[in-house]
């Protein structure tokens, strides 16, 4: 309609991998922690780690893993309770400091603020580790500069299906531009099936992924800058 100002553009950031290295110092030992404290005789180093991850989510990772490489055992296994369990121990590692922000994460945020764009954070991993995250590293304020936040909890499917991404996108203004930014393939599948253009930020456990439909690919956050990010939002560097 004419004369009303269309919505802000968003920057949707996915959090494991793109936001902070959280995978083989901090889930990984996390889920470790609470394997040995549930007296479960499991270990996974970085290497069956890595594998692993390419099941999205801690509670369908650890099904998968019951399913398909632990020995079997007498007497079932609460998946759900190991899940939380392993998301404590996630919690006090963050907040003991364990993970850091990727260097030029902040600046990027403050610059996206600057510019007037908004901030997103889609992720599928529990809202519990990106709040004790943001906090940790960001300060007790952070919450409160993305105008949304999708989490694990928040979708039945998670990525590489696009209904984190349609959620978010529902949940801020209709006709709002946004551009995703991923570190996986499984990240870029499910912002790019949700139509978004995706920015790719090769991470540890990802740089050896294909990241064809990207609109561009990087190893660091400081090659990433608003310019490039105004380039996407006009369409003149999606795929
Ligand atoms: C993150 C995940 C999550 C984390 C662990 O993927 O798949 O499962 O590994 O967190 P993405 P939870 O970076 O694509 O969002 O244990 O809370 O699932
Ligand atoms: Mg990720």
């Amino acid at each position: 309609m004419e004369g009303v100002t269309p919505p802000a553009p968003a920057v949707l950031f996915d959090v494991d991998g793109t936001l902070a290295e959280t995978e083989r110092d901090g889930h990984r030992v996390a889920f470790n922690r609470a394997f040995a404290a549930a007296g479960l005789p499991w270990h996974w180093d970085e290497q069956r780690y890595g594998e692993l991850l390419q099941v999205a989510g801690g509670q369908e990772r650890i099904a998968f893993f019951i399913d398909r490489c632990a020995p079997p055992r007498l007497g079932a296994v609460d998946i759900a309770a190991l899940h939380a369990e392993k998301n404590r121990h996630y919690g006090q590692l963050v907040a003991d400091g364990a993970i850091a922000l990727r260097p030029g994460v902040k600046r990027l945020f403050g610059a996206i603020e600057m510019a007037g764009w908004r901030l997103g954070i889609v992720t599928t991993t529990s809202r519990a580790n990106v709040e004790a995250l943001l906090h940790a590293t960001l300060g007790a304020a952070a919450r409160r500069r993305f105008a949304v936040i999708v989490c694990g909890e928040d979708v039945t499917r998670k990525k590489p299906a696009p209904d984190a991404y349609r959620l978010a996108l529902h949940r801020l203004a209709p006709g709002t531009r946004a551009v995703a930014i991923e570190d996986s393939r499984h990240g870029l599948l499910a912002a790019r099936s949700a139509g978004l253009p995706t920015l790719v930020v090769r991470s540890r456990y990802t740089a050896g992924e294909a990241f064809d439909e990207a609109a561009a690919v990087f190893d660091d956050f400081p090659d990433l800058d608003l310019a490039l990010l105004q380039r996407v939002f006009d369409g003149s560097s999606a795929p």
